[in-house]
Protein backbone atom coordinates (compact mmCIF):
# COMPACT_ATOMS: atom_id res chain seq x y z
CA UNK A 1 0.00 0.00 0.00
CA UNK A 2 1.16 3.50 -1.35
CA UNK A 3 2.00 5.64 1.91
CA UNK A 4 0.88 9.39 1.91
CA UNK A 5 3.56 11.43 3.43
CA UNK A 6 2.74 14.93 4.55
CA UNK A 7 5.52 17.49 3.84
CA UNK A 8 5.11 20.35 6.94
CA UNK A 9 7.60 23.40 6.74
CA UNK A 10 8.62 25.02 10.03
CA UNK A 11 10.84 27.81 8.68
CA UNK A 12 12.65 28.94 11.97
CA UNK A 13 16.09 30.52 12.67
CA UNK A 14 15.82 31.88 15.80
CA UNK A 15 17.02 28.89 17.48
CA UNK A 16 20.48 29.05 15.76
CA UNK A 17 23.05 32.40 16.16
CA UNK A 18 23.50 31.96 11.87
CA UNK A 19 20.53 32.89 10.57
CA UNK A 20 19.13 31.73 7.01
CA UNK A 21 18.10 28.24 8.08
CA UNK A 22 14.35 29.46 8.23
CA UNK A 23 14.42 29.19 4.24
CA UNK A 24 15.44 25.18 4.84
CA UNK A 25 11.86 24.43 3.71
CA UNK A 26 11.66 26.58 0.49
CA UNK A 27 15.13 25.06 -0.78
CA UNK A 28 14.25 21.78 0.09
CA UNK A 29 10.79 21.47 -1.75
CA UNK A 30 12.62 23.38 -4.73
CA UNK A 31 15.55 20.86 -4.52
CA UNK A 32 12.51 18.07 -5.56
CA UNK A 33 11.51 16.43 -2.19
CA UNK A 34 7.86 15.60 -3.74
CA UNK A 35 9.44 13.73 -6.49
CA UNK A 36 11.89 11.76 -4.37
CA UNK A 37 9.52 10.76 -2.18
CA UNK A 38 6.94 9.19 -5.14
CA UNK A 39 10.32 7.19 -6.06
CA UNK A 40 10.30 6.33 -2.36
CA UNK A 41 6.74 4.55 -3.66
CA UNK A 42 4.98 7.04 -1.01
CA UNK A 43 1.80 9.64 -1.97
CA UNK A 44 3.53 13.44 -0.95
CA UNK A 45 0.81 15.77 0.34
CA UNK A 46 2.28 19.64 0.98
CA UNK A 47 0.64 20.70 3.99
CA UNK A 48 2.23 24.28 3.74
CA UNK A 49 4.20 26.11 6.34
CA UNK A 50 2.95 26.31 10.02
CA UNK A 51 3.81 30.11 11.00
CA UNK A 52 6.90 31.21 12.42
CA UNK A 53 8.01 35.01 13.34
CA UNK A 54 11.25 36.10 12.08
CA UNK A 55 13.68 36.95 14.49
CA UNK A 56 13.35 40.95 13.98
CA UNK A 57 9.82 40.71 14.48
CA UNK A 58 10.75 39.52 18.40
CA UNK A 59 12.27 40.13 21.26
CA UNK A 60 15.07 37.32 21.65
CA UNK A 61 14.88 37.64 25.62
CA UNK A 62 11.82 37.26 26.07
CA UNK A 63 11.76 33.92 28.47
CA UNK A 64 9.94 32.23 31.18
CA UNK A 65 13.12 30.04 32.05
CA UNK A 66 13.97 31.22 36.02
CA UNK A 67 17.64 30.34 35.00
CA UNK A 68 20.41 30.61 32.19
CA UNK A 69 19.67 31.60 28.80
CA UNK A 70 17.12 30.29 26.16
CA UNK A 71 17.07 33.05 23.28
CA UNK A 72 13.34 33.15 21.62
CA UNK A 73 11.93 30.47 24.25
CA UNK A 74 8.39 32.31 23.67
CA UNK A 75 8.62 31.75 20.53
CA UNK A 76 10.11 28.44 20.29
CA UNK A 77 6.99 27.56 22.98
CA UNK A 78 4.13 28.99 20.03
CA UNK A 79 5.75 27.74 17.30
CA UNK A 80 6.48 24.18 18.43
CA UNK A 81 3.35 23.77 20.42
CA UNK A 82 1.49 24.12 16.89
CA UNK A 83 3.74 21.98 15.03
CA UNK A 84 3.81 19.14 17.46
CA UNK A 85 -0.56 19.05 17.21
CA UNK A 86 0.20 19.80 13.29
CA UNK A 87 2.12 16.10 13.65
CA UNK A 88 -0.30 14.69 16.01
CA UNK A 89 -3.17 15.06 13.75
CA UNK A 90 -1.45 13.96 10.32
CA UNK A 91 -0.17 10.59 12.59
CA UNK A 92 -4.01 10.03 13.44
CA UNK A 93 -4.58 10.25 9.87
CA UNK A 94 -2.42 7.30 9.54
CA UNK A 95 0.19 9.92 7.27
CA UNK A 96 3.67 9.89 7.56
CA UNK A 97 4.92 13.39 8.76
CA UNK A 98 8.31 14.48 7.17
CA UNK A 99 9.31 18.35 8.99
CA UNK A 100 11.35 20.70 7.04
CA UNK A 101 13.31 22.95 9.65
CA UNK A 102 14.31 25.69 10.67
CA UNK A 103 17.07 25.23 12.84
CA UNK A 104 16.95 21.80 15.52
CA UNK A 105 14.35 23.21 17.88
CA UNK A 106 11.83 22.66 15.42
CA UNK A 107 12.27 18.60 16.83
CA UNK A 108 10.45 19.53 20.09
CA UNK A 109 7.18 20.32 18.39
CA UNK A 110 7.63 16.97 15.86
CA UNK A 111 8.66 14.62 18.78
CA UNK A 112 6.29 15.84 21.21
CA UNK A 113 3.63 15.65 18.44
CA UNK A 114 5.14 12.01 17.41
CA UNK A 115 5.33 10.17 20.97
CA UNK A 116 1.34 11.69 21.34
CA UNK A 117 0.82 8.47 19.40
CA UNK A 118 2.05 6.15 21.72
CA UNK A 119 5.56 4.57 23.13
CA UNK A 120 8.08 5.84 20.69
CA UNK A 121 12.16 5.54 19.96
CA UNK A 122 14.29 7.83 18.05
CA UNK A 123 17.55 8.18 15.94
CA UNK A 124 19.23 11.48 16.26
CA UNK A 125 21.60 11.85 13.32
CA UNK A 126 23.65 14.81 14.11
CA UNK A 127 27.16 16.44 14.77
CA UNK A 128 25.86 17.56 18.37
CA UNK A 129 24.58 16.07 21.15
CA UNK A 130 21.81 18.74 21.34
CA UNK A 131 21.56 18.41 24.97
CA UNK A 132 22.23 22.02 26.49
CA UNK A 133 19.75 23.46 28.85
CA UNK A 134 19.23 26.95 29.09
CA UNK A 135 21.61 26.74 32.49
CA UNK A 136 24.69 24.84 30.61
CA UNK A 137 24.43 25.97 27.17
CA UNK A 138 27.22 28.01 26.29
CA UNK A 139 25.56 30.22 23.58
CA UNK A 140 21.87 30.03 24.79
CA UNK A 141 20.70 29.29 21.26
CA UNK A 142 17.51 26.55 21.90
CA UNK A 143 18.34 24.69 18.43
CA UNK A 144 21.71 22.95 21.21
CA UNK A 145 18.63 21.75 23.65
CA UNK A 146 15.72 20.10 21.68
CA UNK A 147 16.79 16.59 23.60
CA UNK A 148 17.22 18.20 27.19
CA UNK A 149 13.60 19.52 26.75
CA UNK A 150 12.11 16.55 25.42
CA UNK A 151 13.45 14.52 28.07
CA UNK A 152 12.62 17.08 30.21
CA UNK A 153 16.19 18.02 31.80
CA UNK A 154 17.10 21.13 34.14
CA UNK A 155 15.32 24.01 33.27
CA UNK A 156 12.85 22.05 31.06
CA UNK A 157 11.69 20.17 33.83
CA UNK A 158 8.38 22.02 34.38
CA UNK A 159 8.00 23.12 30.68
CA UNK A 160 5.42 20.28 30.11
CA UNK A 161 4.84 21.75 26.60
CA UNK A 162 8.19 20.18 25.82
CA UNK A 163 8.36 17.45 27.06
CA UNK A 164 7.35 14.28 25.49
CA UNK A 165 6.55 11.49 28.22
CA UNK A 166 6.18 8.90 25.43
CA UNK A 167 9.50 9.26 24.10
CA UNK A 168 11.47 6.44 25.36
CA UNK A 169 14.56 7.18 26.80
CA UNK A 170 16.14 3.84 26.57
CA UNK A 171 15.27 3.75 22.81
CA UNK A 172 16.61 6.87 22.07
CA UNK A 173 20.00 6.91 20.05
CA UNK A 174 22.51 9.55 19.06
CA UNK A 175 25.02 8.93 16.12
CA UNK A 176 27.57 10.77 14.83
CA UNK A 177 28.79 12.91 17.53
CA UNK A 178 31.84 15.03 17.04
CA UNK A 179 30.94 18.18 19.12
CA UNK A 180 29.84 17.81 22.74
CA UNK A 181 30.05 20.30 25.42
CA UNK A 182 30.94 19.67 28.99
CA UNK A 183 27.53 19.45 30.71
CA UNK A 184 26.45 17.60 27.54
CA UNK A 185 29.03 15.04 28.34
CA UNK A 186 28.29 14.72 31.99
CA UNK A 187 24.30 13.97 30.87
CA UNK A 188 25.44 10.74 28.15
CA UNK A 189 27.50 9.55 31.57
CA UNK A 190 24.44 9.87 33.81
CA UNK A 191 21.52 9.11 31.49
CA UNK A 192 19.94 5.78 29.80
CA UNK A 193 20.19 7.06 25.98
CA UNK A 194 22.64 5.46 23.74
CA UNK A 195 25.13 7.46 21.67
CA UNK A 196 27.95 6.17 18.76
CA UNK A 197 30.53 9.20 18.10
CA UNK A 198 32.28 9.47 15.33
CA UNK A 199 35.23 7.50 16.66
CA UNK A 200 33.19 4.52 16.64
CA UNK A 201 31.85 5.00 13.31
CA UNK A 202 35.51 5.03 11.92
CA UNK A 203 36.44 2.48 14.06
CA UNK A 204 33.65 -0.06 13.25
CA UNK A 205 32.33 1.03 10.36
CA UNK A 206 28.68 2.73 9.37
CA UNK A 207 27.09 -0.60 9.05
CA UNK A 208 27.46 -2.01 12.62
CA UNK A 209 27.09 0.94 14.15
CA UNK A 210 23.47 2.16 12.83
CA UNK A 211 22.61 -2.02 13.21
CA UNK A 212 23.15 -1.40 16.70
CA UNK A 213 21.96 2.03 17.14
CA UNK A 214 18.45 0.32 15.21
CA UNK A 215 18.25 -2.67 17.53
CA UNK A 216 19.04 -0.14 20.71
CA UNK A 217 16.03 2.40 19.28
CA UNK A 218 13.65 -0.49 18.27
CA UNK A 219 14.23 -2.87 21.37
CA UNK A 220 10.16 -3.22 22.80
CA UNK A 221 8.33 -0.14 20.54
CA UNK A 222 7.35 -1.12 17.11
CA UNK A 223 8.45 2.82 15.89
CA UNK A 224 11.08 5.70 15.64
CA UNK A 225 11.47 9.16 15.31
CA UNK A 226 14.24 9.73 13.17
CA UNK A 227 15.62 13.08 13.13
CA UNK A 228 18.31 13.83 10.37
CA UNK A 229 20.57 17.13 11.23
CA UNK A 230 22.39 17.79 7.95
CA UNK A 231 25.47 18.97 10.15
CA UNK A 232 26.13 14.82 10.42
CA UNK A 233 27.64 14.90 7.23
CA UNK A 234 30.76 16.21 6.95
CA UNK A 235 30.32 19.73 5.57
CA UNK A 236 32.38 18.89 2.23
CA UNK A 237 29.02 17.47 1.45
CA UNK A 238 26.53 19.23 3.17
CA UNK A 239 28.05 22.78 3.12
CA UNK A 240 24.90 24.90 3.68
CA UNK A 241 24.11 24.23 7.36
CA UNK A 242 24.25 26.45 10.20
CA UNK A 243 27.00 24.76 12.47
CA UNK A 244 29.17 23.18 10.04
CA UNK A 245 31.91 20.81 12.11
CA UNK A 246 34.81 18.48 10.08
CA UNK A 247 34.97 15.03 10.19
CA UNK A 248 31.35 14.09 9.27
CA UNK A 249 30.02 10.74 7.52
CA UNK A 250 30.40 10.65 4.00
CA UNK A 251 27.21 10.90 1.13
CA UNK A 252 27.48 6.94 0.77
CA UNK A 253 27.22 6.79 4.63
CA UNK A 254 24.67 8.77 4.91
CA UNK A 255 23.02 6.94 2.41
CA UNK A 256 23.69 3.51 3.42
CA UNK A 257 22.77 4.43 7.04
CA UNK A 258 18.98 5.82 5.78
CA UNK A 259 18.39 2.72 3.95
CA UNK A 260 19.18 0.69 6.99
CA UNK A 261 16.22 2.97 8.67
CA UNK A 262 14.32 2.08 5.66
CA UNK A 263 14.79 -1.25 6.35
CA UNK A 264 13.21 -1.91 9.74
CA UNK A 265 10.01 0.06 8.63
CA UNK A 266 9.60 1.15 12.07
CA UNK A 267 9.79 5.02 10.65
CA UNK A 268 6.45 6.97 12.24
CA UNK A 269 8.29 10.39 11.33
CA UNK A 270 11.58 12.86 10.31
CA UNK A 271 13.07 15.38 10.72
CA UNK A 272 14.96 17.16 7.72
CA UNK A 273 16.32 20.06 9.61
CA UNK A 274 19.39 22.96 9.59
CA UNK A 275 19.46 23.34 6.00
CA UNK A 276 20.65 26.73 5.39
CA UNK A 277 20.56 27.70 1.30
CA UNK A 278 22.50 30.52 2.24
CA UNK A 279 25.87 28.60 2.09
CA UNK A 280 25.15 26.61 -0.70
CA UNK A 281 26.91 26.77 -4.08
CA UNK A 282 23.53 25.70 -5.72
CA UNK A 283 21.31 23.99 -3.01
CA UNK A 284 22.94 21.08 -3.04
CA UNK A 285 22.59 20.12 0.69
CA UNK A 286 18.87 20.89 0.21
CA UNK A 287 19.37 18.64 -2.54
CA UNK A 288 20.95 15.90 -0.21
CA UNK A 289 18.37 15.93 2.27
CA UNK A 290 15.66 15.25 -0.42
CA UNK A 291 17.52 12.12 -1.43
CA UNK A 292 18.38 10.99 2.24
CA UNK A 293 14.57 11.29 2.67
CA UNK A 294 13.87 9.16 -0.17
CA UNK A 295 16.57 6.61 1.36
CA UNK A 296 15.09 6.42 4.78
CA UNK A 297 11.54 5.96 3.15
CA UNK A 298 12.70 3.07 1.15
CA UNK A 299 13.89 4.17 -2.30
CA UNK A 300 15.17 1.15 -4.19
CA UNK A 301 17.76 1.47 -6.55
CA UNK A 302 16.60 -1.98 -8.52
B1 LIG B 1 22.40 21.67 16.27
C1 LIG B 1 26.28 24.13 20.64
F1 LIG B 1 27.90 25.30 21.86
N1 LIG B 1 26.44 22.88 21.34
O1 LIG B 1 24.60 24.48 22.27
C2 LIG B 1 25.24 24.99 21.36
F2 LIG B 1 28.61 24.17 20.16
O2 LIG B 1 20.94 21.54 16.21
C3 LIG B 1 25.94 23.91 19.20
O3 LIG B 1 22.88 20.30 16.46
C4 LIG B 1 24.53 23.41 18.99
O4 LIG B 1 22.91 22.17 14.99
C5 LIG B 1 24.22 22.94 17.60
O5 LIG B 1 25.07 26.13 20.95
C6 LIG B 1 22.77 22.61 17.49
C7 LIG B 1 27.61 24.89 20.66
MN1 LIG C 1 20.96 19.30 15.92
MN1 LIG D 1 24.00 19.66 14.70
MN1 LIG E 1 22.96 24.01 13.63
Amino acid sequence: MTRTVRIIGAPTDYGANRRGVDMGPSAIRYAGLADQLRSADTEPVDAGDIRAPHAEECDPDTRSVPTGTAQFFEETKTVCTQLADTVESTLETDELPIVLGGDHSVAIGSVRGSAAAGPLGAIWFDAHADLNTPATSPSGNIHGMPLAALLGIGEFADQSWATAPHLREENLVLVGLRSVDEAETRLIEQRDFTVFTMSEIDSRGITAVVEEALAVATDGVDEIHVSLDLDWLDPTEAPGVGTPVRGGVTYREAHSAMEQVAATSAVRSLDLVEVNPTLDQHNETAELATELAASALGKRIL
